[in-house]
């Protein structure tokens, strides 16, 4: 039998995922969120899950060790790969990719330092506006660098700009409009083409509800 293996975004995306692949028919056999497994079997006896860091989910499906995967459109808009397709936007985990200074700051003359985890849709996005701008790579916690001054702005994800106001910060620029997106592997497409066909059908049927 073809083994599909679908790789999933752990975090806030997977508790809005779960519910939509049970509805589409597909329901882990052990509750993952009580295992510390990586690989879970499910149902359907040709589909296993696997449960990833979301910027790790693009590079498993790109080398085709996942056939399908999950993961946030701000991820593979940074991970910049080839070697899938977006086919489905699941409208989950709904947020934006904006650009956040100290509230009330004037715009920055001159060189302008920017924190983010972005470091390539940033690039692009301050290219495009024709701004200088220094990146500098942080892991998490962007919020804090203007407050330290290790940076003028931030580029990261609002959703209420709850995390933004608590710490002094407002959002300026919208670069993108992200949810979590479907992508399948353009090799195994081709290969396993009536398998994943009906898994992207199925959760098409369920995503147009
Ligand atoms: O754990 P890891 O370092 O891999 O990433 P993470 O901790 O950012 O993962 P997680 O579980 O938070 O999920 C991240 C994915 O969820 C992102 O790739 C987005 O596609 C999606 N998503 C949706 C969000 C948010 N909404 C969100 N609000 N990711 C992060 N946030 C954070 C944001 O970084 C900021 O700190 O929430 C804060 C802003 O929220 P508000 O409501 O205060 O504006
Ligand atoms: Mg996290």
């Amino acid at each position: 039998m073809t083994q599909i293996t679908l790789a999933l975004t752990k975090g806030r995306i997977l508790k809005e995922t779960l519910p939509l692949l049970e509805e589409a028919g597909i329901v882990p056999t052990e509750d993952i969120f009580s295992s510390r497994k990586l690989v879970f079997p499910t149902n359907r006896p040709g589909l296993r899950l696997i449960i990833l860091r979301g910027s790790d989910v693009p590079t498993y499906v790109q080398f085709g060790a996942a056939d399908i995967g999950i993961a946030g459109k701000d991820v593979l808009l940074e991970h910049q790969g080839d070697g899938y397709y977006e086919p489905l936007d699941l409208g989950i985990a709904q947020c934006k990719l904006m650009t956040a200074v100290p509230v009330g700051s004037s715009v920055q003359k001159g060189r302008l330092r920017v924190a983010t985890k972005y470091i390539n849709v940033a690039r692009q996005f301050y290219a495009e506006q024709g701004r200088q701008a220094d990146l500098i790579k942080l892991f998490g916690a962007m919020e804090l660098a203007p407050i330290l001054d290790l940076a003028h702005e931030i580029v990261d994800i609002v959703d209420t700009g709850n995390t933004l106001r608590a710490n002094g910060l407002e959002a300026r620029d919208e670069i993108a409009d992200i949810s979590a997106r479907l992508i399948v592997n353009k090799a195994a497409m081709k290969t396993k083409f009536s398998e994943l066909q009906s898994t992207v059908d199925a959760l098409t049927r369920v995503v147009m509800k």
